[in-house]
């Protein structure tokens, strides 16, 4: 978008060219940089503007130039498009906004949104009296938000009110660095120097579960959240996923707290996020998109990065429809170079390819699974399959049970790759014992059909262990999300044995009415309790048909052949 300077611009109908050539003339003023406006140039406006009955408005860069003069109507007056600020909410934009007010001196909504959501300095209005002189002048600028600091609900604005311009007391230049440095102040320690990017939650889906999971996500997520916009909106609004009222405030949010990512916490349509993000500057993260960053900030294995790169394809695809807006929302993702990257220099029928290329890779890598789960069957090992919520502590079982140490952490998606290892059980032998990525609900569709390799391993499993957590207020949810993947997967028809975990976070009443009433084993993988009776059930749910099979020395020990397989 190419930046038209010196332009008078807005409503010019039916002006005389008298009139034109007084607006015209308006360009040949400066502003020191101190002022907000001069008494001069107040005048020159409101007289025009009298001579009008029409605000008018000029846009003045930091050093006083005049970029802009514009006509408006009665009550209020367009900005022209004076370029889309990108990259986050970043600093102001250098420019202000002084017009004048037929009417009042106050400033009214409209000012205030533009102020926002063009991220001017400042904003001022200068009364119009009825002589065409100028009267009282108001003037704002928005104030910032440090954490920790001053109370989300503080007054977002710093306004100023002068009787007349003469007697505005604002250091002009003064006032925007001091704001500036502040902002500099909120923004530091985050996106410039550690890529840790600053986002504000946003809640427009209907329930609070939802909303609470969203919070978990951009934790596990390598983003700080600076805030949290709550809205409950049955359907996200069409065009621009909130309202225009909501829009001004999360920009004006975004703006205080300097935030460069919205993350929503539904799914947007690209039309809708891009619309966002040209209104706000702010970039829009919505819900599969942030599952995958983490799932791309995860991968480890060279699998792995291949499934969740075939899904960051998939996902970004449709949203490639215009080149330069399209193309740029790819770096969209968060915390994460590659593919965002990968795509600007390929362009699309490329992507075609490499998506072609990675579905090809992905189909290997299943028939490599297929020999690994066929080498396994015929050492007749019986294999048992950790699953179930995300968080729900299935790596920390994995380790209790096998002394392994794979990473654990109180975050989501810890696990992508899956890691199996042998286990020796007191009467049944040897058995494998994995674990995998952890389920979501409304796991998104390009994720699952990425991970399709690594979740069709669980159709090979003898018992599926649903490890979930005991202690989670929803537990019942989750319960039901995993139900529904299962039967997504079609393994509903596997024997499954129903772990509680974290039981040591609940008294032993409730651990015994959740027991009963799930048919569950209660154990605290953390605390390695409850796992005696843990093995006990597996070993019975065990068909016994298949043979015992320990030759092996030891406990347990990793299974070596497979880890290696999956590398
Ligand atoms: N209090 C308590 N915390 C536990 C227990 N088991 C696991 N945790 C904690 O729960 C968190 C998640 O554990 P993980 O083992 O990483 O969970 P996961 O199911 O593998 O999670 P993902 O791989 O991220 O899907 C960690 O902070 C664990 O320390 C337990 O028995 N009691
Ligand atoms: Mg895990």
């Amino acid at each position: 978008m190419r930046n038209k300077i010196r332009q008078i611009s807005g409503n010019l109908s039916g002006i005389k060219p008298a009139q034109l050539r007084a607006l015209e003339r308006t360009f040949r003023r400066k502003v020191d940089p101190d002022r907000v406006i001069t008494p001069e140039l107040a005048q020159h406006l409101c007289g025009i503007s009298n001579q009008l009955r029409r605000q008018v408005g000029v846009l003045l860069t930091r050093d006083g130039v005049i970029r802009d003069v514009i006509v408006g109507d009665a009550h209020r007056l367009e900005i022209p498009e004076i370029g889309r600020l990108r990259g986050g909410s970043g600093r102001l934009r250098g420019l202000r906004l002084v017009h004048t007010h037929l009417n009042s001196s106050e400033l009214d909504m409209d000012d205030l949104n533009d102020l926002v959501l063009l991220r001017l300095d400042l904003v001022a209005a200068v009364k119009v009296e009825s002589s065409g002189l100028p009267g009282g002048i108001q003037a704002a600028h928005v104030l910032p938000l440090r954490e920790g600091r001053g109370r989300s609900n503080s007054p977002p604005y710093q306004i100023y009110t002068g009787p007349d311009v003469r007697r505005l007391e604002l250091d002009f230049l003064a006032t925007i660095r001091s704001l500036e440095s502040e902002f500099g102040l909120i923004a530091a320690g985050s996106a410039k120097d550690t890529g840790i990017e600053r986002a504000l939650v946003i809640g427009i889906g209907p329930d609070e579960d939802g909303f609470a999971e969203t919070l978990e996500l951009a934790a596990s997520a390598e983003v700080f959240v600076a805030g949290t916009v709550r809205q409950r909106r049955n359907t996200p609004h069409p065009k621009s996923v909130v309202g225009s009222g909501k829009l001004s405030e999360i920009a004006l949010e975004g703006m205080r707290r300097q935030a460069d990512v919205a993350i929503f916490d539904v799914d947007l349509k690209p039309a809708q996020a891009r619309a966002f993000e040209n209104a706000t500057g702010m970039k829009a993260i919505d819900r599969t998109q942030l599952i995958l960053d983490i799932f791309a900030q995860r991968a480890q294995s060279r699998d792995g990065k291949i499934q969740v790169e075939l899904a960051r394809l998939k996902y970004s695809l449709p949203r490639l429809v215009e080149k330069d807006a399209g193309l740029s929302r790819l770096t969209g993702g968060i915390g994460v170079r590659g593919p965002g990257e990968t795509v600007m220099e390929l362009g699309r029928r490329r992507i075609f390819d490499r998506i072609r290329k990675l579905e090809k890779e992905v189909g290997r890598l299943s028939a490599r699974r297929d020999l690994r789960r066929s080498r396994r069957r015929r050492n007749q090992l019986p294999v048992l399959s950790i699953i179930g919520y995300t968080n729900a502590g299935k790596t920390t079982l994995l380790n209790a049970l096998t002394c392994s140490k794979v990473a654990s952490a109180d975050k989501l998606f810890v696990t992508l790759d899956p890691t199996t290892r042998r286990l020796k059980f007191p009467r049944r032998g040897e058995v494998v014992l994995t674990d995998t990525v952890g389920f979501i609900r409304d796991l998104p569709p390009d994720l699952v059909a990425a991970f399709k390799a690594t979740l069709e391993e669980l159709a090979s499993a003898d018992l599926l262990l649903h490890v979930a957590d005991a202690a989670d207020e929803r537990l019942e949810l989750k319960l039901e999300a995993v139900g529904k993947i299962l039967a997504d997967l079609d393994l509903r028809k596997l024997p499954l044995l129903m772990v509680l975990n974290k039981c040591d976070l609940i008294d032993s009443e409730k651990q015994k009415t959740l027991c009963r009433r799930y048919d569950a084993v209660g154990i605290s993988a953390e605390r390695r309790t409850g796992l005696d009776e843990l093995i006990e059930a597996v070993e019975k749910r065990l068909r016994p048909t298949r043979p015992v099979f320990s030759d092996s020395p030891g406990f347990s020990r990793p299974d070596k052949e497979d880890r290696m397989g999956s590398r």
